[in-house]
């Protein structure tokens, strides 16, 4: 860049009327998750199958079901669907886990939740980049799973330190992409041109790149360590290695797959079929086994191949309490202490029966989940007017006047996400970590606390029953308590 126009760019920066016509970070991250989507359908055209799949899955199960399709256009689910994804990176130092930060910081993802995968041998720890507020997730549910290496649990100290020292090196971001995250934090916004420049520079970061930056040995020796070290120390940089659509019946769509070519694994994550859906449920399919080139002696590219993406589709369901979740956390122990330990091809039948059992023990209706105080809602009126003045929520629910909705589970699971890092890790051999979790550490890289999700799902339900009994204290005369 020439100096003068280096100094009209500053001078932009530091002009005040700019605040007035910032892009929404809702739009950002709206732009962004269609770039991301429209990028990954070309690196990876089974995912074009896959959300064919998907939409006619759902199109089919709202056909056949007019009460789900009522309660999604009533919550505003519907409208989101389409465009609904989650996807999945690998950082490997604190510097780019901080620097994501920044970076999703522009399209309002914050950071959501700690995940400690290392007892389950994966050497991450991760987080959730997503909206918070249930207006910005209704614009844009884009979701991404972050995961940061853990050089700390590998043992061999030269290896360790080489691939630290292959980490330092590399820059994942564009010079211009940090600029921009720099111009909206010093803004507080990005203008209409500075907000679709920031997307697509953005991307890059996510992009696939044919070309490792190490040799083939050193691949080779990464990936005797353990697979992800390859995939996070090999390559420029965190390629985005699937990016999930949300299905509304996902054991239809999971018998669907063969059918179309896709062969998912054995056993769905998370919880069993229900009437009444909770948390998540997952399947996957295996990475693809893609050509790399290495860096060869005398500069000549030596050929090799790598596994890093991979396909997976979701059906989300209602959002528990601690109390709910800690039900979950309990029942899915004992339905995997009774198959000793986790599912595989093997046992999926036994332990498909077997979770069914053990979940039979979690209330499958609304009412119950509600009365009992297992899941998050989201309260809206009926409709119904001349509600007693002062009359508690309660009655007013009793009565008819106000009405409660799932609210939806936006966030992951470990066990289940260590399932899929596990089947599309590939190998069988789990190197067992100890127990890990060190949420203090990741927060330091991060350079920020990551969000508790059950009070963000408590401030949505909360939000939504204040608004009803405003409406209906306006109505009455006398704000209800
Ligand atoms: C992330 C695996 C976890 C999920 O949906 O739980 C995940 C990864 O493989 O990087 O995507
Ligand atoms: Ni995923």
């Amino acid at each position: 860049m020439h100096d003068f126009m280096r100094a009209i760019v500053i001078y932009r920066c530091a002009e005040p009327a700019m605040s007035q016509n910032f892009v929404s970070p809702d739009q950002i991250r709206a732009w962004f998750s269609r770039a991301m989507s429209d990028m990954y359908k070309s690196e990876v055209p089974l995912y074009d199958t896959l959300l064919d799949l998907v939409a006619q899955v759902n199109a089919q199960t709202l056909a056949a079901r007019p009460e789900l399709a009522a309660q999604l256009a009533r919550t505003g689910e519907i409208e989101r669907l389409d465009i609904e994804r989650h996807g999945a990176i690998r950082v490997g130092t604190a510097e780019e886990l901080a620097n994501m930060r920044r970076v999703f910081a522009v399209m309002g993802m914050r950071p959501v939740g700690y995940y400690d995968l290392s007892p389950a041998g994966v050497p991450v720890h991760s987080t959730a980049f997503r909206a918070t507020h249930e207006a910005a997730l209704q614009a844009s549910p884009f979701r991404v799973f972050t995961s940061l290496l853990r050089l700390e649990l590998i043992d061999d100290a030269a290896l360790r330190e080489k691939a630290a020292r292959i980490l330092a090196a590399r820059r994942i971001f564009t010079a211009r992409a940090l600029e921009l995250a720099a111009r909206f934090e010093s803004q507080g916004g990005l203008g209409d041109a500075d907000a679709r420049e920031f997307v697509a520079e953005v991307l890059h970061t996510f992009r696939w790149h044919g070309e490792a930056t190490v040799s083939l040995d050193d691949y080779r020796e990464l990936h005797g360590q353990h697979r992800l070290i390859a995939d996070v120390v090999a390559f420029k940089g965190p390629h985005i290695n699937h990016l999930t659509p949300r299905t509304l019946d996902i054991d239809a769509a999971q018998a669907e797959m063969p059918r179309r070519g896709v062969s998912a694994k054995a056993v769905i994550e998370g919880p069993p079929p229900r009437n009444c859906p909770i948390l998540l449920r997952q399947t996957s399919f295996k990475a693809l086994e893609e050509a790399v080139s290495f860096i060869g002696a005398d500069g000549q590219a030596a050929v090799g191949s790598h596994t890093a993406r991979f396909g997976e589709i979701e059906q989300r369901g209602v959002a528990l309490t601690r109390k709910g979740r800690a039900l979950y956390d309990h029942l899915l122990n004992l339905a995997r202490g009774r198959s000793s330990g986790a599912p595989h091809e093997g046992n999926a039948a036994a332990y498909r029966q077997t979770l069914q059992e053990c979940f039979a023990a979690f209330p499958d209706n609304y009412a119950e989940l509600h009365a009992q105080g297992l899941a998050y809602f989201r309260y809206s009126l009926t409709g119904k007017t001349g509600a007693p003045a002062g009359a508690d929520s309660r009655t007013l629910i009793e009565q008819g006047y106000i009405r409660y909705e799932p609210l939806v589970y936006e966030d992951f699971l470990p066990v289940s996400a260590a399932g899929i890092f596990q089947s599309n890790l590939g190998d069988k051999t789990r190197a067992e970590y100890a127990q890990n979790a060190s949420q203090a550490a990741f927060e330091q890289a991060l350079g920020a606390p990551v969000l508790d999700e059950m009070t963000l799902y408590q401030d949505t339900q909360d939000r939504s029953l204040a608004a009803c009994l405003q409406a209906l204290g306006a109505q009455t005369g006398a704000v209800a308590a």
